[in-house]
């Protein structure tokens, strides 16, 4: 060995150490780096190294992305880039790949020109993908050369190695997830093909392909149209004001804007808005600078055209946003997130440029179409002389009881402790649940709302009559963080840190579960981005044998708790018509078990229901999230919409994942 060669020997085995103590810090704590171990962060291992070939097309250098879940339950993405760089590292010594794959935070670019995927937990780099994964396999097609490299944990198997000529360029990556990482490592098919779906309509250029080793299932996703695609998939349950949604693209001080906008006869308003490819929830710049476009070219037409006088109704920017489905994505090369959930953009010049793209086309659009523009103005007409109806009512019944609208509903049982972190409250179904809940929550920090029938299918209505639905507002109140889009929401008004949906188990309770889910999601999302809404989970048997009393969730849990009690043994035909029973019988004294099975909240009283559902302790709470805004729209349109034939078509696809569907 010369002494050059001692040198770089001796440097190349300090950089390992270094490097594996970094990627040791991710296996110690990877939640840190990927949001949780669960089935999110899972994914998110896959939407991690898709970023990277993500990148590499928007430099302009890849059109084409695979990605595979092979048959060993190991999942490959592949590219038709550049390749990542081989040779040794400026700075490191060592090659370049073996530096991307084993450094935390070496991203794939050195240089700042690209518009970096950076926001949330995006960007944290493809080294944490190979630490929490058991083993990992790149190859690179560069040069005319195929080179690979494998890693165990995050630390290299070997040196890089080259495998021989290619004419091709490109990455292959192929990694195992971890099992001492994961609970669980099954790769799910419908959440990549969200996810790639999401960023094949938000960049135009690219094909992304899904195939799925395991069952022979596979899409393509190109879409020519890019947002205009986006926004008619999003509004494909509704009825569109106009043949086609109104498009706006273009570039301004090196930040690229597209933009894709219809109305719908529905009246809420849906805005998606995208930085990077990363959907901001909380908004930001280039929302601001889009709305304020909107307002003003519209309010310009109007007034210019006759449609709207001065002296009579006003109409303000809600009143355009009504039926409004909108993608907005924008390109930003050093983006500034900030926010609860790091996804609100801060950076002040992109208002400006979104403002002045978005004004002088759609300004130029409107001359064009009037008939278009005729009927978007006409519907913000109504909006606006609707609102200015509602307001008018509620001045008067406000007038008659100037307190009520201050004052906490008076059903509401509230709790003791008034520190929001440590509060709760249970929306429950029904009177006679509310009762027993109120009586078996530990009322220091448990409230208790107990909401009569149904509520309003809020997907078929106007603000103002959302608001004078009784039980809507019951809820607005007591949670005490308004109602609405970004501003509407003050989080910081917040009464309880959780709010617990609880339901019957069965049909009904499932219908009212829906009903509240979608009025969070249409007017209180931020709500569930920053992780305050819940589903209580309420057992579905109890299993006595003497002083022993038990209860299940699910009929796996009765078996299992039934066998024990047992010795061992089952009767299944006995289990069968315990199943067949319509009401909450118990059934079938055997052994001195009696097994009872619950229907309604109504039947427990409130010492089980406290030790099964309410008790911190004990209960099991299902935390509701929401992956993609977009997909959850489509969702709620589908669940409550007027068509039934796509509802049914998406329960029995997903009847599979859905335990307890009682129909
Ligand atoms: C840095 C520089 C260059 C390519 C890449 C990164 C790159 C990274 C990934 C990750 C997945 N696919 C990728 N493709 C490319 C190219 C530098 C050059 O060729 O000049």
């Amino acid at each position: 060995m010369t002494k050059e060669q001692e040198i770089l020997a001796r440097e190349y085995s300090e950089t390992s150490i270094q490097v594996l103590e970094g990627l040791e810090a991710v296996r110690k704590r990877p939640a840190m780096y990927i949001g949780d171990v669960s089935v999110r962060g899972l994914h998110h291992l896959v939407s991690e190294v898709v970023d990277n070939s993500i990148d590499e097309a928007l430099a302009g250098f890849c059109d084409l992305i695979t990605v595979r879940i092979n048959a060993d339950g190991s999942v490959t993405v592949e590219d038709n880039g550049r390749g990542i760089p081989v040779g040794p590292h400026p700075v490191k010594k060592i090659s370049t790949l073996e530096v991307v794959m084993c450094t935390l935070h070496a991203g794939g670019k050195f240089d700042k020109q690209t518009y970096q995927v950076s926001g949330g937990l995006h960007g944290v780099g493809v080294s944490v993908v190979n630490a929490l994964s058991e083993w990992c396999e790149v190859e690179v097609s560069r040069d005319g050369v195929r080179y690979m490299q494998r890693y165990h944990r995050g630390a290299p198997a070997h040196e890089i190695k080259t495998l021989g000529k290619t004419k091709k360029s490109g990455t292959r990556t192929v990694f195992y997830p971890d099992k001492e990482i994961f609970k669980n490592i099954d790769i799910r098919f419908e959440i990549l093909e969200e996810r790639l779906r999401e960023l094949a309509y938000l960049n135009k250029s690219i094909m992304i392909t899904l195939h799925d080793e395991r069952n022979g299932e596979e899409k393509i996703f190109q879409f020519k149209g890019g947002l205009k695609d986006f926004v008619e998939y999003i509004d494909a349950e509704r009825n569109s004001l106009i043949k086609k949604p109104i498009y706006i693209e273009g570039e301004r001080d090196g930040t690229p804007v597209e933009l894709a906008f219809q109305y719908n006869d529905a009246f809420s308003e849906n805005i998606y808005a995208y930085v990077n490819n990363i959907n901001t929830h909380e908004g930001g710049t280039h929302l601001i600078g889009f709305k304020t476009a909107l307002t003003r070219a519209l309010n310009n037409y109007a007034y210019k055209n006759g449609l709207a006088k001065e002296g009579k109704t006003v109409i303000s920017g809600d009143d355009f946003r009504e039926g409004l489905t909108a993608v907005l994505s924008v390109k930003v090369a050093e983006p500034q997130f900030e926010g609860q959930t790091k996804t609100k953009l801060g950076n002040s010049e992109t208002k400006s440029i979104v403002e002045t793209i978005v004004g002088e086309q759609l300004t130029y659009y409107l001359e064009q179409n009037p008939s278009v523009a005729k009927r978007i103005i006409e519907k913000a007409l109504r909006a606006a002389e609707a609102r200015e109806a509602a307001r008018r009512a509620r001045d008067l019944t406000r007038r008659k009881n100037a307190l009520d609208s201050l004052s906490l509903p008076g059903k509401l049982a509230d709790c003791s402790i008034t520190d929001p972190e440590h509060c709760e409250i249970y929306l429950v179904e029904g009177d006679s649940a509310g009762g027993s809940a109120k009586q078996g929550r530990d009322r220091r920090f448990q409230a208790i709302l107990p909401l009569k029938g149904k509520i309003l299918n809020v997907e078929k209505a106007r603000l103002h009559k959302v608001l004078e639905n009784v039980e809507i507002n019951a809820i607005v109140s007591a949670l005490g963080a308004g109602i609405g889009h970004d501003e509407g929401i003050d989080l910081a008004g917040l009464r309880y840190g959780k709010i617990i949906i609880m339901t019957d188990a069965d049909v009904d309770g499932s219908h009212i579960r829906t009903l509240l889910l979608t009025f969070f999601f249409r007017y209180m999302k931020a709500m569930i981005e920053t992780n305050h809404v819940y589903i209580a989970q309420p057992p579905l048997y109890k299993l006595k044998k003497g002083k022993t009393e038990r209860y299940a969730f699910d009929e796996e849990e009765r078996d299992e708790i039934l066998k024990v009690m047992r010795g061992g043994k089952i009767d299944p035909e006995e289990l069968a018509a315990i199943d067949a029973e319509v009401p909450a019988e118990t059934v079938l004294k055997k052994d001195g078990i009696t097994l009872s099975r619950f229907k309604g909240l109504g039947e427990m009283n409130p010492e089980q229901l406290w030790e099964t559902t309410m008790n911190p302790e004990t209960r099991t709470l299902l935390l509701v999230t929401m992956e993609n805004a977009a997909e959850a729209d489509r969702l709620f349109q589908i669940l409550m919409g007027d068509n039934v034939e796509p509802r049914r078509q998406f329960i029995e696809r997903n009847a599979k994942y859905v335990r307890n569907l009682d129909v």
